[in-house]
Parts: structure tokens; sequence; C-alpha cells
């Protein structure tokens, strides 16, 4: 079924039990070769929620602030993006040129992200998109500007959200998670890919 908060095209179920573990297979190596690390904030916070990428680019924070860049903070290239994923992103926005990043965020027991804006990247017309794996998040979705109502839904195992318009600066975090509630990781958790034209 699909969905429309705010502009944000939620599409739940999008994919099935054998198409989400054809991506934790895909993504596997890309965790090997590209671990995850808690970034830090520009304030010198630690993020609950652990992150890496894979394509050209990757997004960082750490006591310089958030940025894009080439390699992993230890050092390392990021991996490919794993063709089963662009596939989803060529699917589900019809463009021509693939994202040159995939942001992985994992999730773990009492992980959460507040509420912000992605504007790090360079041109704000491309859409972002979202595919959620593993157990069920508490999605928020705000305004373009802080404050205001908010509206929240949860996203699933094999949703895939896509955000393009005036959706794509809109306030929105993960309010909590329900750790245990999927069997798809082995440890539990959630992992949320997001696919992003960056530069
Ligand atoms: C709306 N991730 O990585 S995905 C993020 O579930 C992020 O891990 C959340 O917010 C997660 O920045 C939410 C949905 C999402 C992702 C990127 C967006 C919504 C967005 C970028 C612009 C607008
Ligand atoms: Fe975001």
């Amino acid at each position: 079924t699909r969905l429309n908060l705010r502009g944000f095209d939620i599409r739940k179920g999008h994919l099935d039990g054998a198409a989400q573990q054809r991506l934790i297979d895909a993504l596997r190596p890309v965790l090997k070769a590209a671990p995850l690390f808690h970034p830090s904030t520009a304030s010198g916070r630690r993020m609950s929620v652990r992150m890496t990428s894979a394509g050209p680019l990757g997004w960082v924070s750490d006591g310089r602030g958030y940025r894009y860049q080439g390699a992993h903070p230890k050092g390392m290239p990021w991996p490919d993006i794993p063709q089963p994923i662009l596939s989803i992103w060529h699917e589900v926005t019809g463009l021509d040129r693939d994202p040159d990043c995939c942001l992985i965020n994992y999730y773990g027991e009492g992980a959460r992200m507040g509420l912000h804006q992605d504007r790090d990247e360079a041109d704000f017309s491309w859409p972002v998109v979202s595919i959620s794996l593993g157990d069920d998040a508490l999605f928020r979705i705000g305004n373009t500007s802080r404050g205001g109502k908010t509206e929240s839904v949860w996203l699933n195992s094999g949703d895939v959200v896509i955000m393009g318009g005036p959706a794509r600066l809109a306030y929105h975090g993960i309010d909590r998670i329900r750790f245990g509630s999927s069997r798809l990781l082995p440890k539990g958790g959630r992992i949320n890919l997001t696919l992003r034209v960056a530069a």
C-alpha cells in the first residue's frame, strides 16, 4: 500500500521477505569492508545510531562538523553500492543517474535519531530514498522549518520512502525502535539505507 504524508511517499511492504534477505546478504561484505562507527556531533556528543556508507561519497560527522567525504574515518575507500540497492533507487525514482551515497544507519536497542534536516547535499532537487530493514521504527515528520505540529508513522522492514519536492527539506527523525520486533537481523536492531545524490 502507498501512503502520502506531507509529501513523503511511503511504500509499505515494497520489498518482500526474499528481497529484504537479498539486501542483508549484499550488505554483509560492505559492513566488513567499512565497519559501522558512532559519529560524534560537532558538539562532541556520540550519536546512538552507528553508521557507515557505500558509494563514491560517505557521510561523516566529527569534531570538524558534518560532511560527505571519499573515505571512511579509518581511511579506507567506501565500498561500492550493491547492485540490488541501486536497482531499487532506479525502480522508484525513474532517474538515469545513480546515487553517489548509500548511507547505512544501524539502530541497536535504545538508538534514536533526533529531528533534523538533511542539508549537506549540494542540490536538494534530487530525491532521497529510504529503505527500512529489521525492527520497526517510529518515524516522525515535521515541517520545513523547526517547530509546529508533527506526524508519526511506523516504518516496518521492507518499507521504502521517497522524499522529493518540499518534503526533501522537512524535519524528520526516529523516536524509537521496537527492539526485537523483526527476525531479519540475527542480532536484532534496524538498518536504514538512504540513497542520496550528495555532490
Ligand atoms: C527526509 N534517517 O539518515 S529515513 C538520515 O530511518 C535519516 O535512519 C532516518 O534521517 C532513518 O538522515 C530516516 C527517512 C529520511 C531520510 C533522509 C531524508 C527522510 C528524509 C532526507 C531528506 C528528507
Ligand atoms: Fe535524515
